[in-house]
């Protein structure tokens, strides 16, 4: 088989690569490891930037998110017992969506078929081979155990973090950056009525809880906890007392528990590889870098790189030009590096530090107050969370 752009993964990036290419005629395959169904309730992200909103609607995928999705013009930030919130919308003019990411995937993979395109699901033993040359080749066994392979133009590497397109870059060619936190997220989705609206990122002295929601009915929360902690040590009673525990205080929100329909640990890292390139191979979304979650960026991310990759191959096909796949790396970067940065301050201002003191703790709240009572500080925290300008 034979294709302009073979991309491996069907996540975010994958998905929306894929699309953006077919709105510029350039055709793609797309392999992906999982079966369609696991991927369509794959429970992750749910939280859009502007940007990544104002993308999809421009692109035609919007329509859905625009009728089940829900516009959020703030967060709450809580701390010391107290809730304050962030008007992204008085310091911005800006807002985020709250549509699952899961939702995103259903939303990309109907308007590919719709469109013709080509998504190879339950596919196994992938790996690329031909970086250097102009006919880089994916192997492959197809969904009933064949070998196949798909000779492209280009690969586009939207595996994922543990994805094989970043691990069969040779040695020596990358440079990595790691941070890896010594605690982790036990996250729940319940059958519960929100407590509020918009969401709460609560600082604790027991650890962080972050109250979210999927809709009116769903709600989605998560639990600061160790990094090996056993589920199985988490009956449904023991999360919804340690979440009430860590917003107990002033005006505490009204938690209505319900019967809990998910359960996951995930860890939390910082990572970036760099370049974002070797030869005819380009990796995009999580399978060049990841985010702690606390910023809430990790999917927003993934859409940023494949809006420049997609462009980048655009040019090339239209007028030959080289130039957009040779920046594409840097342009990406720069903006990634600051996303890095925010999703750290983030993690590091609102979790528990194992082996700090009352000093760090006071340090933290301080840190907190100011956010919240500094316009100019707000406005630092609201411009980052609605997403920041592309080419910034
Ligand atoms: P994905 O989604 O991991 O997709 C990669 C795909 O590649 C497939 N794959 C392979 N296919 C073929 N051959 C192979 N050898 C393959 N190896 C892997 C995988 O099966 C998969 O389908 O990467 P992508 O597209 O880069 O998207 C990244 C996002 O999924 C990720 O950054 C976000 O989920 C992170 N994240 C959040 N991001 C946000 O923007 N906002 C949020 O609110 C947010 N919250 C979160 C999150 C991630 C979380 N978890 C569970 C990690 C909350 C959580 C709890
Ligand atoms: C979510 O709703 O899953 C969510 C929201 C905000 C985050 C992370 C995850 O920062």
């Amino acid at each position: 088989m034979r294709t302009q752009v073979g991309i491996v993964g069907a996540g975010p990036a994958g998905l929306m690569l894929a699309h953006l290419l077919h709105l510029q005629g350039i055709e793609s395959v797309i392999l992906e490891t999982r079966g369609r169904e696991y991927v369509e309730q794959r429970i992750r992200a749910g939280v859009l930037e502007q940007g990544t909103v104002d993308l999809l609607r421009d692109t035609g995928v919007g329509e859905r998110m625009d009728r089940q999705g829900l516009v959020h013009e703030g967060i709450d930030l809580r701390f010391g017992g107290r809730s304050r919130r962030i008007d992204f919308n008085e310091l911005t003019g800006k807002g985020v969506m709250v549509y699952g990411q899961h939702e995103v995937v259903k939303d990309l993979i109907a308007a590919r078929l719709r469109d013709g395109g080509s998504i190879l699901f339950d596919i196994s033993e992938t790996s690329v081979e031909g970086l250097e040359s102009d006919r880089p080749t994916i192997r492959y066994r197809d969904a009933r155990g064949e070998p196949a392979e798909l000779v492209c133009d280009f690969i586009a590497g939207c595996d994922g973090f543990h994805g094989i397109c970043r691990a069969s870059i040779p040695d020596g060619v990358m440079s990595y950056y790691d941070r890896v936190y010594p605690f982790a997220w036990l996250g729940i989705l319940a059958e519960s009525k929100p407590v509020q609206e918009e969401l709460i990122y609560a600082n604790h002295e027991r650890g962080f809880t972050l109250i979210s929601l999927r809709s009116p009915t769903i709600t989605r929360m998560y639990l600061q906890c160790d990094p090996e902690e056993d589920i199985a040590e988490w009956p449904d009673d023991r999360i919804w007392s340690e979440i009430a525990a860590r917003l107990a205080g002033e005006d505490t929100p009204d938690l209505v528990p319900g019967p809990i329909i998910s359960k996951g640990v995930t860890a939390m890292r910082s990572f970036v590889a760099e370049p974002m390139r070797f030869g005819t191979l380009f990796l995009a979304g999580d399978s060049a870098h990841i985010v702690p979650p606390t910023g809430a960026k990790g999917m927003n991310l993934a859409i940023a790189d494949v809006r420049v990759l997609a462009g980048a191959f655009a040019s090339f096909y239209r007028d030959g030009s080289r130039d957009g796949l040779d920046t594409y790396s840097d342009v990406c970067l720069n903006r990634i590096w600051k996303t890095q940065r925010f999703s750290w301050w983030m993690t590091s201002m609102l979790h528990r530090f194992e082996g700090t003191g009352p000093f760090e703790h006071r340090v933290q709240l301080a840190e907190l107050d100011y956010v919240t009572s500094s316009r100019a500080a707000s406005t630092t925290l609201a411009e980052n969370y609605v997403g920041l300008p592309f080419g910034a």
